[in-house]
């Protein structure tokens, strides 16, 4: 009984193993996450802060999971190898971050790492200050904090607007808004940057985005994870309807069946909806978890 009680075990280690091995939820990046990139030193000694946008837009009383996001790096044009050393300075009560970025640059190489900016509630609307100071240079980027009305959303009637989610998984950042954060990229998966739920092998899963009025809709792109690592093909979404809420029901206006691909477009006939709802029926993975990084409403 004993020897029975011990294979048991051994068993159930063994498929745990084996389940974790397959699960494509990769332990949370690093918290600094700083990419290192090579180039030619101008040998003028300067160090010069990099910022990926000349403004940023920092969106009012959206979900703190989902901040505003902006790439800072700096520059190296010095003669030989240093630490470099760059300040973070925000004006508050916005908070950031990384109040400092730090690392050994060799001669004409630039590194990038990303800021979260997060706006407390009770932020005023307005104008506010990031500096980005370096030993012989600043940079200053205006942040507008606007209510969501106001943020150009580039015709995408969903972004940063409220999202309800069935379930979310535990094991590392997977927020139900980070599918309306305006950022499709895969790259940051676990990171914050995509939903999973936290059902795997139980269908269906559901989340949904309200427009904050009725407004006609007649498209919706979903983006799903897709990288070299992990291929859609192999842990995106597969199988799920698109709903549009109108006059309080939800109305099935497109199916997709079989996906294999990290972006599928479905057009409909045009509807007038205050809410898009993704119900994720299947999808290609061994561990069949729906995993999701922006949904686009037109
Ligand atoms: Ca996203």
């Amino acid at each position: 009984m004993r020897h029975l009680t011990a294979a048991l075990a051994v068993a159930a280690v063994t498929l745990t193993t084996t389940a974790a091995a397959w699960d494509p939820q990769p332990t949370p990046p690093p918290a600094v996450s700083v990419k290192v990139k090579p180039g030619t030193s101008k040998g003028t000694g300067a160090l010069t802060p990099i910022a990926g946008a000349d403004r940023l837009f920092a969106p009012l009383g959206v979900d703190p999971a989902c901040p505003a996001k902006i790439e800072i790096g700096m520059r190296s044009d010095a003669k030989k190898p240093l630490y470099a050393t760059m300040q973070v300075e925000l004006d508050p009560p916005l908070t950031a971050s990384r109040s400092m970025l730090t690392s050994y640059l060799p001669p004409g190489y630039e590194l990038g790492a990303k800021l979260l900016i997060a706006v407390p509630p009770g932020t005023a609307e307005g104008e506010y200050g990031l500096r980005l100071r370096t030993s012989s240079k600043t940079l200053s980027v205006p942040i507008e904090v606007v209510p969501v009305d106001r943020l150009d959303n580039g015709g995408n009637l969903a972004l940063r607007r409220p999202v309800t989610a069935s379930s979310q998984h535990v094991n590392a950042n997977y927020p139900g808004c980070s599918i309306v954060d305006g950022d499709r990229s895969s790259n940051g998966w676990a990171g914050g940057n995509g939903w999973n739920d936290a059902t795997g092998r139980v269908w269906p899963d559901t989340i949904s985005v309200a427009l904050g009025s009725a407004r006609q809709i007649s498209r919706v792109d979903l983006y799903t994870l897709d990288t070299e690592r992990y291929p859609a093909a192999s842990v995106g979404l597969r199988d799920w309807d698109v709903q549009a809420q109108v006059g309080g029901q939800w109305q099935t206006v497109a199916q997709v069946r079989g996906n294999t691909a990290g972006t599928v477009r479905s057009d409909f006939a045009p509807v007038s909806a205050d809410a898009v709802r993704i119900v994720a029926l299947a999808s290609n993975g061994a561990n069949d978890y729906t995993r999701i990084i922006e949904v686009e409403v037109r």
